[in-house]
């Protein structure tokens, strides 16, 4: 059955921009949803929106905005298994991936309300006699909210509900190819009883985003997705001085000594690797292993990458769903054979497999004997393609684990408290998983990367409050 979204613009569900129809990636024939494709109109209508909402919704009480995210998250909660199952239909999760998502949604939501009561201040003396001063923090105004399709519901939760916990109003502008759940969570927020205007929803592609991104009115943009599309966004928004936070790409190293647990480290690298079927900014996409377990660590790893079954993303037995979308399956496919073409060992994969109906299937794909600066090893693929890098030791290890422009998140497996500690000190990265895949985090903990993945303060957790709010500090005599 299709069905029909629409913008939430003012609290009244609209339509406006040419239409566009979204498949399920596991059966092409299945035709999901229409979606509008708005443009700076639709974007205009809701910056002015949440401009107007903004006053009234900061003069709310923290308990009254909080109460609000409350009542979002419960209901996600209480719906998990049906949105969950509506996720995996339009974007190809795996379906108990894909309820575990909604159910992080709703504790982000849960969370940020509580954290509303939450914004410290400070009183301090000043240096000259009876003078006091006190800093406060503040709403913004109206943030412009950019999400990609990958975790089409957890990330417009974490970058929404901060927001609007601490009094800011905002226009979420997510991929328009995961619209139901986007459409979903604004007739949430609708029933939730958040006032017109505060939470506005813009489907679009580049048109719509960099029209949100260059908006005199929005104060700051807080964006997930590809590095240029990031760079664009930064221009957009630094141009007039407005915040940004960039959330790119990545290329995780995991690295395995060869003291690790055999079992533990199968485990860690196919879950970091091919777990969202390799479709994550922080996915263990490069396995870094020491030589002297490498061979054995190989042979285990191939063995189970060629074991997974790869099907329908609502069928209980698969273990790989599709790619989202032909683009993307293009894009493996094409670095398949650069990583082919570069004299990489294919030992896994590599193809597209038979399936009961058509979708953007590709294998779970290993190579081995690949060198760092390979093409395979330096871009980021976005799809189940790893491969492995063999190295004498740690020195050699955190060498090429920092060999690449990026600097999200990085891994060791290892029993060794000394390689560990090593390992986190020199690795340059926003985020260190140890005996841990690189992907999988928690919501009440800074998030994001150095160097090419992230730019900005830190998302998520108690570091939210850096970028939605802003300081006033005053200076009071008796
Ligand atoms: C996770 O690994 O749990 O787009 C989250 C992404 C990241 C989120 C990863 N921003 O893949």
């Amino acid at each position: 059955m299709i069905r029909e979204v629409h913008h939430y613009i003012d609290g009244a569900f609209v339509t406006g921009g040419a239409w566009a129809e979204r498949e399920n990636p596991s059966d092409l024939h299945d035709r999901v949803a229409r979606v509008p494709h708005g443009t700076s109109v639709e974007i205009d209508a809701a910056v002015s929106a949440a401009r107007a909402a903004f006053p009234a919704w900061r003069a709310r009480t923290p308990e009254e905005r909080g109460d609000c995210l409350d009542r979002v998250g419960t209901a996600l909660l209480a719906r998990r298994e049906e949105i969950g199952d509506m996720l995996a239909r339009e974007e190809g999760k795996l379906r108990s991936e894909a309820i575990g998502e909604v159910t992080r949604a709703g504790r982000v939501f849960r969370y940020f309300g509580a954290e509303a009561l939450r914004r410290h201040g400070q009183t301090l003396d000043s240096v000259r006699p009876g003078v006091e001063i006190e800093v406060h923090r503040e709403p913004v105004g109206v943030f412009g909210l950019i999400t990609p399709w990958n975790f089409p519901i957890a990330i417009p939760a974490w970058k929404s509900a901060p927001a609007l916990a601490f009094g800011n109003t905002v226009v979420l502008k997510p991929s328009t190819l995961s619209p139901l759940v986007a459409a979903t969570l604004a007739e949430i927020v609708d029933a939730a009883g958040v006032p017109a205007g505060v939470f506005n929803l813009v489907f679009g592609e580049a048109a719509a985003g960099s029209a949100l991104a260059a908006h005199p009115d929005v104060s700051g943009v807080s964006f997930t997705g590809s590095q240029a599309a990031g760079a664009a966004v930064a221009l957009a928004t630094l141009a007039r001085q407005a915040r940004v936070q960039l959330e790119m790409g990545g290329k995780n190293p995991l690295v395995i000594m060869a003291d690790a647990d055999l079992e533990r480290a199968v485990e860690v690298a196919l879950d970091g690797a091919y777990y969202s079927c390799g479709q994550r900014c922080t996915a263990s996409s490069r396995l870094i292993v020491e030589d002297a377990i490498h061979d054995t660590f190989v042979a285990a790893l191939t063995q189970r990458v060629a074991q997974l079954a790869v099907g329908d993303a609502r069928d209980p037995g698969a273990q790989i769903g599709p790619q989202v979308s032909q683009a993307q399956l293009e894009r493996s496919i094409a670095a398949v054979e650069a990583g082919r073409a570069a004299g990489a060992r294919l030992v896994a994969g590599g193809r597209r497999p038979r399936t009961a109906r058509p979708g953007h299937y590709l294998e779970p794909t290993l190579f081995t004997e690949t060198t760092p600066g390979m093409p395979l090893n330096q871009q980021e693929i976005f799809g189940p393609v790893a491969s492995v890098i063999r190295v004498a030791g740690l020195d050699e290890a955190i060498e090429v684990a920092n060999a690449t422009p990026f600097g999200l998140s990085a891994g060791i497996v290892s029993q060794s408290l000394a390689a560990v500690r090593r390992f986190r000190r020199e690795v340059r990265v926003g985020m260190v998983m140890v005996n841990l895949p690189t992907a999988g985090v928690d919501y009440h903990v800074p998030f994001g990367g150095t160097r090419g993945s992230s730019y900005g303060p830190r998302e998520q957790g108690g570091a939210a409050v850096e970028f939605y709010t802003q300081m006033k500090t005053t200076y009071v005599r008796a």
